[in-house]
């Protein structure tokens, strides 16, 4: 069938606030095994025990923003796959009560995990043992915002559909976006280096991140908020706080680099037979939309099931093996769509792509980003979820997930691939109805030993948290390690910022 539906401006912000909502009340319901407990190994290291007056000195630089009680939603993650036990959740508004709590924290050897959504994939948000939550949810104001250059400043706990929200008041958006826009932080997204959607078109936060304010254990504030776009003087510190997952500071502020909202969007939708077909069409389109070409994600038919039978979405489009969405966005919309059909046109009489939709109008657009965006909700649905997310070469892409579905068979209830392939990034999920030490022996060490073997990254975007710290030697070698944990010594000698998370054990 070669039709292409027809269906202007993007909009998903209140979609998603709903949807993640939603997600974390059940998530929060059901209590599960302890971390500690299922993961017998990881002995809690020799922190102070957090007594009454700990939490009266707490009470006294921070009145009223002390929690003891109903911490389930501050000690479980996302994804109900670990659940620490923290006694205390302390909200700092400012960054001098952050300097004040931490520089207690770290006299009295107390264990601190920063906690911005709690919508991190990896288990980096939570306690391990008894860690304090310290929570950047009323650190939410935007400080400056200077229109001609496109420079945000604000504060970490910023929600970053809220900041989208605020930014397209002034015709400008946020250069990173993804499916949690709508419970996480500025600061999460920048401590885990988030990448989504976006990143196609604008980069890493690496690049636009302009600058930061960051405590560290001792209380020390440190000011790397420039709000430059160019500044060679000495070494680029705030770079070390991008990525590094709570374990180096906690960051306060953040100042971002915000490019113009683009004033046409236009998705189109493709069904493939195979992924080497998903291959070609990302080739045709970096080589035919060139820079209006904003996003390019795939999806195997194994996720589509999860879309049509866990979310009960429907699919604009026939059955195929492989789906492919590419977003266009530009400033001239009759210009990006005429690029789009001649695009469109040349991969259908090529024979590349047999079925497809378009989309230029909000909700259909909507619609269709769904599909994607929604799968790693969806994928809960079935029980527990083994999350990877890796970076390969696209030859070797979509070889993993054939790997995987052979060597765990019946095992597993389903095994799905689909991601940022315009990033070379594959997100890969199996699901069983619960959690398995039988299928993790079974996916654990191998699927990390054969993207070692492929010379891919073990995580391309949601970072190594607890659960993959220890194969983190799988990506980088044994001296970038030993620098690394030079650095954290540096930056936090009694080890209190998150604790068990990213480097292995010293
Ligand atoms: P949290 O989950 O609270 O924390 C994450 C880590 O950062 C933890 O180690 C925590 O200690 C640390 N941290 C948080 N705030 C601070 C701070 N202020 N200072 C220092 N450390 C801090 N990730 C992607 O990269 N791309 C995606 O496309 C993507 N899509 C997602 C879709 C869904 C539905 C979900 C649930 C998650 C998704 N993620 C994605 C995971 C991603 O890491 C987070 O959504 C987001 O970046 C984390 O922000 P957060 O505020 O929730 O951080
Ligand atoms: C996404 O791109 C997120 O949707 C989540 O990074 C990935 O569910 C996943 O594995
Ligand atoms: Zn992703």
């Amino acid at each position: 069938m070669n039709t292409f539906t027809r269906c202007c401006a993007l909009n998903r912000t209140k979609f998603h606030r709903t949807v993640l909502n939603r997600q974390f009340q059940t998530t929060t319901r059901r209590l599960l095994e302890l971390t500690s407990v299922r993961y017998p190994n990881v002995k809690r290291g020799n922190y102070g025990i957090v007594k009454d007056s700990d939490v009266s000195e707490f009470e006294r630089l921070i009145p009223g923003r002390v929690l003891t009680d109903s911490l389930e939603g501050y000690n479980i993650d996302w994804l109900k796959t670990c659940r620490g036990a923290s006694q205390v959740v302390l909200r700092p508004k400012s960054t001098e009560e952050v300097s004040a709590i931490l520089k207690y924290c770290n006299e009295r050897k107390l264990a601190v995990v920063p906690q911005g959504g709690n919508t991190g994939l990896v288990g980096g948000s939570v306690p391990v043992f008894d860690e304090i939550v310290i929570s950047t949810q009323l650190m939410n104001k935007i400080i400056s915002l200077d229109e001609t250059s496109g420079t945000l400043v604000c504060q970490a706990g910023c929600v970053l559909a809220t900041v989208e929200d605020y930014l397209s008041n002034y015709k400008l958006t946020i250069p990173v976006d993804l499916g949690a826009k709508g419970s996480c932080h500025i600061g999460g997204n920048v401590a885990t280096n988030a990448g989504g959607i976006r990143l196609l078109r604008y980069g890493s936060l690496h690049g636009n991140v302009l600058g930061l304010e960051a405590v560290l254990a001792s209380g020390e504030v440190v000011d790397c908020l420039s709000t430059l776009r160019k500044d060679n003087t000495g070494y680029d510190l705030k770079q070390l706080f991008v990525g590094s997952e709570g374990t180096l500071g906690i960051i306060t502020a953040v100042s971002l680099n915000c490019p113009q909202k683009p004033q046409a969007v236009s998705v189109a939708f493709l069904g493939c037979e195979s992924f080497q077909t998903v291959l070609d069409i990302f080739k045709e389109s970096r080589h035919q939309l060139g820079e209006v070409l904003s996003a390019f994600e795939f999806m195997d038919t194994q996720s589509m099931t999860v879309a049509k039978d866990n979310l009960r979405l429907n699919s604009p489009i026939t059955d195929f093996p492989f789906y492919v969405l590419i977003e266009t966005s530009g400033s001239i919309g009759k210009h990006d769509e005429e690029k789009l059909n001649q695009f469109l046109e040349n991969v259908m009489s090529s024979g590349l792509v047999q079925d497809g939709t378009v989309a230029t109008e909000p909700t259909k657009i909507q619609n269709i980003w769904s599909l994607r965006e929604r799968l790693a909700e969806g994928l809960l649905h079935d029980g527990y979820c083994y999350k990877y997310d890796v970076s390969l070469p696209l030859p070797s892409f979509y070889d993993l997930v054939e790997a995987m579905r052979e060597r765990l068979g019946t095992m597993v209830t389903r095994v799905v691939g689909y991601g940022h392939v315009g990033d070379g990034n594959l997100h890969l999920n199996m699901t069983s109805p619960e959690y398995s030490t039988e299928v993790m022996a079974k996916i654990e060490p191998y699927l990390y030993d054969w993207v070692a073997d492929k010379k891919g990254s073990i995580s391309a975007e949601h970072g190594l948290g607890f659960k993959k710290r220890d194969f983190i030697y799988h990506s980088k070698s044994k001296s970038a390690v030993v620098l690394m944990k030079e650095i954290k010594k540096t930056f936090d000698p009694n080890m209190i910022l998150n604790p068990y998370k990213v480097l292995p054990d010293f």
